[in-house]
């Protein structure tokens, strides 16, 4: 009995494992690591990181910028840059927040998520 209990605990953890292996390979990284599309930009929280590398985002003085912040990983996260007073609290899965970026602040500031020191990267605008 107690041999059967442990077969289907261990056969779970397989099944399970094995799904996360095959959902990992059915997302695979794209080439562009920031989704921009005209004046917006989305920016996912995923794997602890944000679309995988933390890529730096480029402004142009001149164009406002709307910026999408996604959370599509399970545990929170959440988006703050001090230098451009953003702050978008915390995301849970599937969250989203939405916001733009002032173009007049012309400059490098840092973004990052308060719970993943490894999720940072930069905002340059000029
Ligand atoms: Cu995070």
């Amino acid at each position: 009995m107690l041999n059967n209990v442990i077969a289907i605990v261990v056969i779970s953890f397989i099944t399970v494992g094995s799904m996360w292996g095959i959902g990992g390979l059915l997302n695979q990284p794209e080439e562009n690591k920031i989704e921009k599309s005209g004046d917006s930009v989305l920016l996912i929280a995923q794997n602890n990181a944000f679309n995988e590398t933390n890529p730096t985002i480029f402004v142009k003085e001149s164009a406002p910028t709307k910026l999408i912040i996604l959370n599509k990983d399970f545990v929170k996260h959440d988006f703050i840059s001090e230098g451009l007073g953003l702050n978008s609290a915390y995301l849970t899965t599937e969250r989203d927040f939405v916001t733009a970026i002032a173009s007049d602040r012309i400059g490098e500031h840092e973004y990052y998520c308060s719970f993943h020191p490894s999720m940072k990267g930069k905002i340059v605008i000029g």
